[in-house]
């Protein structure tokens, strides 16, 4: 029987598709949401739900004790964009909420942890194309900054204190349940609604941008399979690099245009192309197909179809 799970950072755009397929998988009484504010009412129904701030140790101690939690994912965190503006607040959340599940685990009050990384721990002197599991890593942005120091603190407390600590550097995220906050990805999922509400788009990042992205219901299964995974299979204890397609804002406009012939989208790039343009524009993920057996599902075209028709009946 799976023991109980705690999200923190449940209402986010990973989290709360997060919780309900494990709420799916496991039932809805072995996994507890959290954040700092209640989420969506499907998720607030569907099972217990707590207020909880990440970077307070005793209050997730005190739920973790409560429920008796065996597994965290710590699913909060402020994103790239957002970061780039409050820099302490940033790096405050990031590494706070981080350091409260290692140390619970630490303490032995937790066995088993979940942390997203992201193609943000590289930087603008990463090799671009392919960028493979271990390469230069020197981030540019205070989010980068903070999930390659996340991932070495990972890294370390597997191998210092033995804690069962996992992790994929997620790329760009398309969902069409939750819309993503504050990263320079989320053009990727505004468009579409801009599409289906109004027929045009002004785009944030240069046509020609292109960035490693992934549909939702991959990000969620690679998660799921990486925590399910023989702990002896698991051989990369900072972060798995983790990949599916990559595309530019041109390219998914055309994909989008195959559905709606008419949609336009205008170019204005602002703060978040230089982001941009520190990042990889695609990943080498052979280490976690290697290990867990990671394969994507979704292309370009079929994740525009899922989006389209799914935003269209909301
Ligand atoms: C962001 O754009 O900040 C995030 C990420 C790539 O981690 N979606």
């Amino acid at each position: 029987m799976q023991k109980p799970i705690l999200i923190l950072g449940a209402c986010g755009q990973i989290g709360t598709e997060l919780t309900m397929e494990l709420r799916t998988k496991f039932g809805p009484d072995a996994v507890v949401a959290s954040d700092i504010r209640e989420g969506g009412e499907s998720l607030m129904a569907s099972g217990p739900f707590e207020l909880l701030d990440a970077t307070n140790y005793e209050a997730i101690e005190d739920v973790v004790m409560h429920y008796e939690i065996d597994e965290v994912y710590l699913m909060a965190a402020m994103l790239s964009a957002t970061a780039e503006k409050f820099p302490m607040r940033a790096w405050n959340l990031n590494m706070s909420s981080l350091f409260n599940v290692l140390n619970l685990a630490k303490e032995r009050k937790i066995d088993k942890i979940f942390w997203p990384s992201s193609i943000a721990v590289f930087g603008p002197n990463t090799p671009r194309e392919n960028t493979p599991q271990s390469t230069v890593m020197e981030p540019s942005t205070v989010y980068g900054i903070s999930k390659q120091s996340g991932e070495r603190w990972c890294e370390y407390y597997h191998h210092k204190f033995g804690i069962d600590v996992r992790s994929v550097r997620y790329p760009g995220l398309i969902s069409w349940k939750t819309m993503p906050g504050g990263g320079t990805t989320d053009y990727a999922v505004e468009i579409y609604h801009k599409a289906l509400e109004n027929g045009t788009y002004e785009c944030f990042l240069e046509e020609d941008t292109q960035l490693p992205m992934m549909y939702m219901d991959d990000a969620i299964r690679a998660t799921l399979e990486l925590m399910q995974a023989d702990p002896g299979n698991i051989n990369v204890r900072s972060s798995y690099n983790l990949g599916s397609m990559s595309f530019t804002p041109k390219e998914i406009a055309q994909s989008i245009q195959t559905h709606i012939p008419d949609f336009e989208v205008h170019y204005k790039p602002d703060f978040r192309q230089q982001i941009a343009d520190s990042w990889p524009s695609s990943i080498d993920d052979s280490l976690a197909r290697k290990d867990w057996g990671w394969e994507p599902t979704y292309g370009l075209d079929q994740t525009t179809a899922e989006m389209l028709e799914n935003l269209g009946k909301k």
